[in-house]
C-alpha cells in the first residue's frame, strides 16, 4: 500500500470511503428486495391500490438512490486529491433545468398517480348504507361512538353544566333526546364487507387515527370532523393506535378493531345498547390501559 506524498491526498481513504457507500448501497437495496420488514398484508381493496402505488414510488425512488449514490461514490474516488489544483465550477444551467423539471416531474405523476387511492376514501361519498362511527381521540384513548336505533347521533356539548367527562367521555348532551341511544365504546367494531365511514374528531390536541392492515392514518384534529370510509374484507383483531405524539401517554394510546361477521356484529351491538331508557351510554376507560 503506498501512501501519498507530501501534499497529496490517500487513494486509499477515498477508495475505502467510495467502497463504504457502495456498500451501504448494497445493504439498503437488500432489505428491500428482500422485504426483511414487510407490512402486514392489507385488509381493503384501497390499501392494495395504496401498496401498489407505494411500490411504484419505491421503484422510481430506489432507482434514483442507486444511481446517485454510485455516482456519488465515483465522484469521490475519481476527484481524490492528487496534489492537482483546485479547479472551480460554476455549475451548468442547462443540467440544473432537466433535473429540476425531470423532479417536479416525477413528484407531480406519482401526485396524480396516487390521488385515486387518497380521493376514493375522503373525498367521494360513502355508501348509502355505510355504518357511521364517530372515532374520538382524547388523551390517551380512543372512543367510538354508534348512533343507535334511532340511527342518529345526539349533539355533544363540551359546555354543559355538570359535565361529568369520565362517564361521559365523548360530550353527549343530555337534553338531546337522540343521543339517549348512543352507544359509546372503547373498542371498534365493524361488519366484514360492510362500508363503514368513520368520523374522526379529537377534543384536546392532535390525535391520529392509524390501523396498518387498513393502510389508513388519519389526522384527528380538535374542531373538525374528518370523514373517511373503508371496507374490511377480512374478518379478524387488528390493532388501532396513535400516530401522532400527543403528550406524555402517546405510548399507550391504542385501540382494537374487530372485523366480525354481519350476524357478529349485530349481536355486539345489541349488547351494547342501553338497558336504561334516558340514559346516555356510559363508558369508563379501559382498564389496564
Ligand atoms: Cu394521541
Amino acid at each position: 500500500m503506498q501512501m501519498g506524498k507530501q501534499g497529496e491526498g490517500s487513494a486509499v481513504t477515498a477508495g475505502l470511503f467510495s467502497l463504504f457507500l457502495v456498500a451501504m448501497v448494497g445493504i439498503t437495496v437488500y432489505v428491500f428486495v428482500q422485504r426483511l420488514y414487510p407490512a402486514p398484508a392489507t385488509i381493503t381493496d384501497v390499501g392494495k391500490e395504496i401498496d401498489a402505488q407505494y411500490m411504484r414510488t419505491l421503484w422510481v425512488t430506489g432507482v434514483v438512490f442507486v444511481l446517485s449514490q454510485l455516482g456519488l461514490a465515483w465522484a469521490i474516488f475519481r476527484f481524490r486529491d492528487r496534489g492537482q489544483r483546485v479547479t472551480f465550477s460554476r455549475g451548468n444551467n442547462t443540467l440544473e433545468v432537466i433535473w429540476t423539471t425531470a423532479t417536479i416531474l416525477l413528484f407531480l405523476g406519482l401526485g396524480v398517480m396516487a390521488r385515486r387511492a387518497w380521493a376514493e376514501v375522503r373525498f367521494a361519498a360513502p355508501a348509502p348504507d355505510a355504518i357511521q362511527v364517530e372515532v374520538t381521540g382524547k388523551q390517551f384513548f380512543w372512543y367510538f361512538r354508534y348512533p343507535g336505533p334511532d340511527g342518529r347521533f345526539g349533539r355533544v356539548n363540551p359546555y354543559q353544566r355538570n359535565l361529568d367527562s369520565s362517564s361521559n367521555p365523548v360530550y353527549l348532551d343530555d337534553t338531546d333526546p337522540a343521543g339517549k341511544d348512543d352507544i359509546v365504546t372503547t373498542e371498534l367494531w365493524v361488519p366484514v364487507d360492510h362500508e363503514v365511514n368513520l368520523l374522526i374528531r379529537a377534543q384536546d390536541v392532535i390525535h391520529s387515527f392509524f390501523v396498518r392492515e387498513l393502510r389508513i392514518k388519519q389526522d384527528a384534529v380538535p374542531g373538525m370532523v374528518n370523514p373517511l370510509h373503508f371496507t374490511a374484507d377480512q374478518i379478524g383483531t387488528y390493532e388501532i393506535i396513535c400516530a401522532q405524539l400527543c403528550g406524555l401517554g402517546h405510548y399507550r394510546m391504542h385501540s382494537t378493531l374487530h372485523v366480525v361477521s354481519e350476524a357478529d356484529y349485530q349481536n355486539w351491538l345489541k349488547q351494547q345498547e342501553q338497558p336504561v331508557a334516558g340514559q346516555p351510554a356510559a363508558v369508563a376507560p379501559p382498564a389496564g390501559n
